[in-house]
Order: C-alpha cells, then structure tokens, then sequence
C-alpha cells in the first residue's frame, strides 16, 4: 500500500466525464476514431493535462504520446498508459480509464511531493481500437518494434485515407523516433470488456495474458442479377456466400466451446438494393482463441468453408489479413504482483485470461508486463451503455498506484 499517497476520486472522476464529452454522441456514448478530429480533440485535452502535472511530453512518429515523470535516478521508466481512441459505438472507459487513472497517480505523486527512483511513464498509444485502421494496436505495435513504421503509415482504412496523412491532419506525426524503449515494466489498467468479474462479483482481474487474434477481410464477386427474373439455379449470390458464412461460423465456434470465438463484424454489399442480387459481398471474420492450434484450426474450416460456398455459388472469393496475433502470455511474476497487490487493499481477485487485445501484449514484447481489469457492467463493451461502477474504478486505481510505486520505488 502507498502511505501518503492518495488518490483524489472527484479529480480522476472530472477527467473521465470531460474527455467523455470528446465525440459524444447523442444519448451517450463516444465516438473517437483513431486520427479523425475527435481522436485529435482527445489527444489535446490529455497532452494538455499531462503538461498541467509537470510531465515531458514526447509524441514519436507514429503518434503514441508518451509523458515522463523524472525520478530520482535516469533509466528506463516504470510505464503505465492505454488509449483514448474508440470504436464508433464506444463507452467512457475502454482505454481511457488506463490513460487517465495513470495521470491520476502522476498527480496523487504530486500532491504528496513523492519521487519516486525510477521515472514514471504514462502512455496514449495510438490506434489501438484497430476499427478504422487494422490492424488493432497499432500504436502499440509499431512502438515495440512489431510493425515498420513506414508499413503503419502506408496502411489504408476503411475510408480510404491512409493512417499518415490522417496522423498529418491531426498534428499528432509527432518527432520522436520509435524504436524498442527501454521499459522497467509496464502495467495496464482496463475494464473487463467480458462477464466474469461481474458475474462471480469480483473487484480485480489479474490478467494472465491475451488470446490470440485473427482478422481477415473477405472479398466474394457473383453476379449482380435481377431479384425478380433471376432463377435460383442461374445465380451467383454474393451475399448468401458471405452470410451462409456467419451463420457456419457461429455453428462452429459454439460447437468448438471453450474460449472460441467468431464474428462477422461489418458486410457490404454491392448494390445493396431490395431488387438485386449482390454481385458484391466483403465481410470482415474475427476469430479469437487462448490456443494457437485451435486457433489455427478453425481458420482453416473458415477458409475451407468459404471456398466451398463460393465455389458451390460460381463465385470467386479473395482474402486479405488484417491482424494475427498469436496468444500472448504475461510475466508470471507480474500476474502475482497485481494479485497480491489486491490482496494487500483487501479486495477480491481471480487471475483470468483478456479476451480481448490490448496495448499491454504489444509492451509484453519488451518489458515485464501487467494487466489489471475491473468489472464491466452486463459485461457489455464496445457499446455505448459500457459501464463500471465508481467503486470499481476506484479499486482499479489504487491496484494501479500501489504497482507503480511499488516497482518505481525500491
Ligand atoms: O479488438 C480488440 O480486442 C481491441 O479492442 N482492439
Ligand atoms: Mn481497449
Ligand atoms: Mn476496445
Ligand atoms: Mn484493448
């Protein structure tokens, strides 16, 4: 526990409804998508407020934005952070609360004229929603060293701008290079985003690792055809291909069980109208899975599905893969750290896997890394109803400033 240090609730609590007010969208919810001018929006109110605390602010080339706190010795920094960026019906808390519950214990550290040995970091990465630009995390990615930057900044999006010139509109193509830091240890606090910790009425996850991540764009090209004179038997359908392929899919993944996953997020098709047949279909598959092999498995009966409908169908199909990320698995002893450390505050915690990404695979490449998760409501994200109890999140907090001072002090 911190003694002395204490975290001021109505202070992180303002932070969270002002940058919430950023992309609002009437009757709740927030729309930040990376790059775009709400995304910019964010970044200003946050770097604004990383400034207020005393914080040296770097943006590097890809726009993550990352502040320094000194400490008493040089070296690499302890380094907390997430992202602000959203998906289009997104809620107050998915990234955000591990941006601004970081800069809350900057500002708690503050208040108590604490400095702490190793500098403190808190970072906003960019991109890392991945629903306008794949792949997700990229901020994160490109800052480990995963991904080029030159291949980041090439990456088209879903409306055609490319991630350079939309990190060229927002001011945010920052000078900093970006090459593998050098990180004491990272920690990130998230909301669950799952049922789990609500439904067995725990306040702390301590999140083992991530699974993996598939994400594939389809493309089917039939025949676009009169809906009224076109027998069945002359079509070539591209929307029966791809929706005979989500409802495969589903099948599939609930017969698999266990952690498999499978969703048919987006899908468009061409013309679109009541009349025609969709000459036309692409569809997005994102298939999740702890196991690698089950993992790779079903992509296999994914793709060999979708052949054989379009063959069935005459269609030609091509695919394009936007994000693979196998399971990634957290330092043991940081998984322990974040357990005993909501031990220590008296709270209720059970280690657990994340199902979805987060920034913090990406650091694991790099440095001793660490999840905290706290309840969502329902277990509904990527929602606008997204919700945590002000208990939890405060919980969440206090995990968070008990390891980082823990691993910046000693
Ligand atoms: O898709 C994900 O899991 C993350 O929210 N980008
Ligand atoms: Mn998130
Ligand atoms: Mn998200
Ligand atoms: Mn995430």
């Amino acid at each position: 526990m911190t003694a002395g240090v204490r975290l001021n609730w109505s202070r992180l609590r303002a932070r969270l409804d002002a940058l919430g007010r950023v992309g609002a969208l009437e009757g709740g919810g927030v729309c930040r998508l990376a790059l775009t001018p709400e995304d910019k929006a964010g970044r200003d109110l946050v770097a604004g407020w990383m400034r207020e605390l005393g914080l040296h602010v770097s943006i590097d080339a890809i726009g993550n934005i990352i502040g320094v706190r000194s400490g008493l010795e040089d070296g690499p920094p302890v380094m907390t952070g997430s992202h602000i960026d959203t998906v289009r019906t997104g809620g107050l808390y998915d990234g955000t609360l591990g941006v601004l519950a970081g800069l809350e214990v900057v500002a708690a550290l503050n208040d108590a004229g604490v400095t702490t040995r190793r500098p403190l970091a808190v970072g906003v990465f960019t991109n890392e929603e991945g629903a306008r630009f794949a792949p997700d995390m990229m901020g994160s990615l490109v800052y480990v060293g995963g991904l080029a930057l030159a291949e980041a900044l090439a990456t088209e999006g879903m409306d055609g701008q490319t991630v350079g010139d939309a990190l060229a509109a927002t001011g945010y193509a920052g000078p900093a290079p970006v090459a593998a830091p050098a990180v004491h240890a990272f920690v990130e606090l998230h909301i669950e985003q799952g049922p789990v910790l609500e439904e067995q009425a725990i306040a702390i996850g301590a999140v083992e690792g991530v699974q993996g991540i598939s994400w594939t764009e389809v493309t089917v090209e039939g025949t676009s055809n009169h809906a009224g004179t076109t027998p069945m038997r002359l079509r070539r359908d591209a929307g029966y291909v791809a929706t005979a392929t989500a409802a495969f899919m589903r099948d599939l993944a609930r017969r698999m069980g266990g952690d498999q996953v499978a969703t048919v997020g987006s899908l468009a098709l061409t013309p679109n109208l009541i009349n025609v047949v969709p000459g036309r279909a692409r569809f997005t598959l994102d298939l999740r899975n702890t196991d690698e092999g089950l993992l790779q498995e079903t992509e296999r009966a994914a793709f060999a599905e979708i052949d054989r409908l379009a063959a069935a169908e005459s269609c030609s199909v091509t695919r394009r893969s936007l994000a693979r990320f196998e399971p990634v698995a957290f330092d043991p002893a940081m998984v322990d750290r974040v357990e005993a450390a909501a031990r220590a505050r008296g709270l209720s915690v059970r280690r657990m896997p994340s199902g979805a990404g987060h920034d913090a695979q990406m650091m694991a490449r790099v440095c001793p890394t660490g999840m905290i998760f706290v309840p969502s409501a329902g277990g509904i994200s990527h929602n606008v109803t997204e919700h945590t109890d002000d208990v939890h999140l405060q919980a969440g907090a206090a995990v968070l400033l008990d390891l980082l001072v823990d691993l910046a002090m000693p």
